[in-house]
């Protein structure tokens, strides 16, 4: 925007009142959606400097564009499971904002999922990709099926009918859809299968996550977890501190967890803790990894079958004690909201110094100000996180070409991207009036591009 305002108490409250009464609108048209609300405030409060410096925003519905998402498709997802019984789950993919290029994002397969949850995350991915600096619009999906406890026969029933109705509005140019919770390589290979024999091509860029035999991009499992550990090096960097001899939480035991364990490690951290939606371990001699790797990557098991191997270690039942662990650094890597304010309470009690959110918006909003209000480092996940989708979009890029690059060269890739996310998020910080906050300084980076893009391509 180049028409530039003096920022005066006029403007701010000008600002305000506009954020408020779209943020209401927002909360009107999507009753019952507390999940998409929380996530729409956050960004909204943060741009009040924004639209005190550059009124002409508000004249262009900037807010009021980007809180809809340009599509949401439902559908009816009927399989057979392995009693002979019809089970009907119901599948989501919220096409949210193109405005940046094909709309990107993952699937999530868990009960818990609804429009609310898909929503948040395709609003919160939006401004996440912009802030990758790579070519992908905002999108995400996903069902209420619950993978637990289910054949391989039944989960290969399931998404071979998830992608018979989702291939209908997906391809390497308009959506390209990836993993999330509860879908890794095995699913994203049994939907690319379905896929690539509806549409009778090898379109190799439709879907992100691939095996690496057929089209997958070395370091894209590693992408999220590492890009985590890599953005708060550099945050800790600038406040004289480092991962070596620290000693850290990491909540679940996913994709996320298994990798941001791994770097964090290699970076001379000793990781004490992790979870899963049962129940967490803590082993004070350092959490083995190749039996997290083996227990959840291989065996599909448990958590609690970690302390049956390793007897310098304990587990206790439920999710929220893990956080009164005591760390130098938390990463919250399992699920929304997962972190209350008497979590985050806790966890600056026990002299936390930096927490980053490798899950997605797992730190509920009264959280967030205990953490900004303690001084703690705080790395906000649509930052944080960015590493997963910013080696989704060099996956579609090698796709593109028809080339593949070596572990080494993608990682090198990663490494610049967050290196240039947190600084980005400092600089909008800083431009913006909020030194050191970084969760102001990602949502202005992340929404300038976004809201730039979209008004240069007119009203659409
Ligand atoms: P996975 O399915 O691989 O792992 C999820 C982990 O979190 C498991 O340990 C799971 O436990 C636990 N978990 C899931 N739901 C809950 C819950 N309701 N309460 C407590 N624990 C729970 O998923 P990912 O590692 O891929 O995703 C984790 C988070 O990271 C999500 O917020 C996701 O949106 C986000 N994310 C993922 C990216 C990716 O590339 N995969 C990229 C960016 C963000 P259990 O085994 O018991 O189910
Ligand atoms: O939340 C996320 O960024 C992801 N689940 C990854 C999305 C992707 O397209 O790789």
């Amino acid at each position: 925007m180049s028409i530039v305002q003096e920022i005066t108490q006029d403007s701010i409250q000008v600002a305000k009142d506009y954020v408020h009464q779209v943020y209401e609108a927002v909360i009107q048209r999507n009753p019952h959606e507390s999940e998409f609300h929380q996530a729409v405030k956050e960004i909204f409060d943060s741009l009040v400097p924004v639209f005190a410096k550059y009124p002409t925003y508000i004249k262009h519905g900037i807010l009021e564009r980007i809180s809809e998402p340009e599509r949401l498709i439902t559908f009816r997802v009927p399989w057979v499971d392995d009693r002979g019984q019809v089970q009907v789950n119901r599948g989501f993919r919220v096409q949210f904002n193109s405005s940046l290029g094909p709309y990107k994002g993952g699937l999530r397969f868990h009960p818990s999922v609804n429009a609310s949850i898909i929503k948040f995350l395709g609003f919160e991915q939006t401004f996440k990709n912009s802030l990758t600096g790579q070519p992908i619009g905002g999108g995400k999906g996903g069902s209420d099926f619950d993978p637990k406890g289910k054949s391989d026969g039944e989960i290969m029933r399931f998404t071979q009918s998830f992608m018979t109705e989702l291939c209908k509005y997906i391809g390497p140019d308009e959506d390209v859809p990836a993993g999330d919770i509860g879908v890794g390589a095995r699913e994203i290979g049994y939907m690319f299968g379905q896929y690539k024999r509806i549409r009778g091509g090898f379109e190799a860029g439709v879907l992100t996550g691939k095996g690496i035999g057929y089209g997958g991009s070395l370091a894209r499992k590693e992408a999220t977890g590492y890009g985590t550990v890599y953005f708060v090096q550099e945050m800790l960097k600038d406040a004289g501190l480092s991962f070596d001899g620290s000693t850290v939480v990491v909540s679940g035991s996913g994709n996320v967890s298994i990798y941001a364990i791994e770097k964090a490690s290699q970076l001379g951290a000793k990781v004490v803790a992790c979870s899963d939606s049962n129940g967490y371990v803590y082993d004070p001699a350092g959490i083995n990894l190749d039996t997290v790797k083996r227990l959840k990557e291989v065996e599909r098991s448990r958590i609690s079958e970690y302390v049956k191997v390793h007897p310098t270690a304990s587990y206790y039942e439920g999710c929220t004690g893990i956080w009164s662990i005591p760390c130098d650094i938390a990463l919250p890597c399992a699920t929304q909201n997962e972190i209350d304010d008497e979590s985050a309470r806790l966890l600056v009690a026990n002299g936390v110094k930096a927490v980053a959110e490798g899950a997605n918006m797992p730190s509920s909003l009264e959280a967030i100000e205990v953490f900004l209000e303690s001084g703690v480092l705080f790395g906000p996940a649509k930052a944080a996180n960015a590493g997963g989708v910013a080696v989704s979009a060099l996956e579609m890029a090698q796709n593109s070409m028809r080339l593949s690059w070596t572990f080494e060269e993608v990682d090198a890739k990663l490494h610049i991207i967050m290196t240039n996310i947190y600084r980005n998020s400092v600089k909008a910080a800083e431009e913006y009036g909020y030194p050191g906050n970084l969760v102001v300084g990602a949502n202005i980076a992340g929404f300038i591009r976004v809201a730039d893009a979209a008004i240069a391509q007119g009203v659409i």
